[in-house]
């Protein structure tokens, strides 16, 4: 087997966003598109000799294929073993853990999480370091910039390699070794939960149902949830991962897992539903009748903490996005807990989750974790869920309307604005970046704004500094709206528009979120210019 020099250029647009290398999968399957970009990731930290990597991704199209690539490189390169999920699956959460157990030197995920996938749609590749997270920005800012110096690849000439059996085998001079993608996985979570009390609750004839959405976590909901945990077989459904996930949106909201909405608001509806993403980091929480927004379901998952037995002892701190709805500040207040606020993305909660500062972190984007692993984790959260309703016996509208009363509501929405001609999206956020100190002291829509400003983020524990990380602007009564533009997506630009509103009256908690938040909608749109702007009429995706 030899190893091949080929000489190449640097291309276009390889920087990493907020998490990894997206690109329509035609973009990533180009003639040494995949090639350059994992070239440069060696490149750009301190190349591959000697080092051992996790392999593994969610399944999608062309995912079989990039494995072999990276393969043939990594051993091109001089690396010492890969740890590879069977078939090339691995959970983001499941290669996280990997990481972090096999101590190796970091990982390649292959997933555009919750977007698309298939021939047509979306393809991702992302580096994590040896603590198991998203590469910060520092380190994706290596890679980039070695993709632009880029002159040569190296990859071994060989036939595939096996991966869809378990062991150890070897390419050129570099060990192969194939896992079980639930195994280890499996056995963190069993750690970390009173499993006892969850296959209790289950006898009980407490009913689930949760939606792999036929993505990566199907297998691992299956052995877990049905398979230690006793729930029914069936209340696992779209449990077969496919390559173009059913030809549905893998993205665990109201929107794409309509079913899950529907089943849940409908006759007969089981005590509680979840749904997670592509690649298996995101959740969707649902009661029988009660949707619950991720930003309250950190908060919840915050107050009842100590209900589950890895975190009896209390949390060290919290974090969260700064679009995350401030319900989880409330509980922090309450709690005398440190609070962190960072920019948009898991890479952000590393160095805290490393320093023991933060325990538990989460996002409004339906992501929820804690130091157990270096990403945000879906099925984590849900067994979460699991042994806090385990514990309390009550129905999760119940849970909510508790919280509520006790901490007060944070009516939360966000409006997506989705393949937005690009120049039409950088001319709002720069227009109104430019307005941001007139702001203060109007009244706009009824609302006499407060403060607005540019959120930037100081890394406590490094130093680093983000800058340029969403606009801000903070009305009275602990009203906000947050204004951003997407770092995932693959087609013009996606606007975000976070909303949000407190309520502590007691007569007001249980009002539609839509309503609730309509100054606050209204606002945005003068305050942005939105509808003019963008010429949409209304979002694209409202969650
Ligand atoms: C989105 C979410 C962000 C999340 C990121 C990756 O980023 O808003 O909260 O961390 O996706 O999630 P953006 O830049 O498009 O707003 V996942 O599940 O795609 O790894
Ligand atoms: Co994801």
């Amino acid at each position: 087997m030899s190893v091949q020099r080929i000489s190449t250029k640097p291309i276009e647009g390889q920087k990493p966003g907020t998490s990894g290398l997206r690109k329509k999968t035609p973009v990533f399957m180009q003639p040494h598109y995949l090639e350059n970009f994992v070239q440069a990731i060696w490149n750009g930290t301190g190349g591959a000799e000697g080092k051992t990597y996790v392999l593994g991704g969610d399944g999608r199209y062309f995912g079989d294929r990039a494995a072999q690539v990276i393969l043939r490189m990594a051993a091109a390169s001089g690396a010492k073993k890969v740890i590879v999920g069977q078939n090339a699956i691995l959970s983001t959460p499941a290669a996280s853990h990997l990481i972090r157990k096999r101590q190796t030197d970091g990982g390649i995920i292959m997933s555009a999480s919750h977007n698309p996938g298939g021939p047509k749609e979306d393809f991702g590749v992302k580096f994590n370091t040896p603590n198991g997270g998203p590469a910060p920005e520092g380190v994706t800012e290596k890679i980039f910039q070695a993709t632009k110096d880029i002159s040569e690849y190296l990859i071994l000439e060989s036939q595939d390699v096996d991966l869809s059996t378990l062991g150890s085998r070897t390419l050129g001079g570099m060990e192969v070794e194939v896992v079980d993608p639930v195994a280890d996985y499996a056995e963190l979570m069993r750690e970390i939960f009173d499993f006892d009390k969850i296959r209790a609750l289950f006898q009980s004839g407490f009913r689930i149902r949760f939606d792999a959405m036929h993505a990566v976590t199907g297998p691992y909901a299956k052995a877990i949830l049905e398979g230690e945990l006793g729930a029914p077989a069936g209340s696992v459904v779209n449990a077969v991962p496919s390559p173009d996930f059913g030809g549905g949106h893998p993205d665990p909201n109201p929107i794409w897992a309509k079913d899950l909405m529907d089943t849940m608001f409908g006759a007969d509806a089981p005590d509680f539903g979840a749904a997670s993403d592509g690649d298996g980091d995101r959740n969707m929480i649902v009661g029988r009748n009660a949707y619950v927004t991720p930003s309250d379901s950190l908060a919840v998952l915050a107050a009842n903490a100590t209900l589950v037995p890895a975190y009896a002892g209390g949390l060290k701190g919290v974090a969260r996005s700064m679009p995350t709805s401030k319900a989880l500040d409330r509980v922090a207040d309450s709690l005398g807990l440190a609070c962190y606020e960072t920019p948009t993305g898991w890479k952000f909660f590393g160095n805290l989750l490393d320093a023991g500062r933060a325990t538990l972190c989460g996002e409004e984007s339906a992501g929820t974790g804690s130091d157990h692993v270096r990403e945000k984790d879906g099925l984590w959260a849900v067994l979460f869920w699991l042994n806090v309703l385990a514990e309390r016996r009550e129905s999760v509208a119940d849970i909510m309307a508790a919280h509520w009363a006790k901490y007060g509501r944070n009516y939360y929405s966000r409006h997506d604005y989705e393949a937005v001609d690009s120049a039409a999206a950088n001319g709002l956020v720069d227009a109104l970046r430019a307005r941001l100190a007139d702001l203060p002291g109007q009244t706009v829509a009824g609302l006499r704004i407060e403060a607005a400003d540019e959120f930037a983020y100081d890394d406590p524990v490094d130093g680093s500094h983000s800058a340029a990380q969403g606009l801000r602007v903070m009305t009275e009564g602990g009203g906000r709206i947050v204004l951003r533009l997407s770092g995932t997506g693959t087609e013009g630009a996606t606007l975000r528009v976070y909303l949000e509103r407190v309520e502590t009256d007691p007569a007001r908690l249980q009002d539609d979120p839509q309503a609730a938040l309509a100054s606050i909608i209204a606002a945005a749109d003068q305050i942005a210019g939105i509808r003019e702007r963008t010429g949409r009429e209304a979002p694209d995706v409202i969650t």
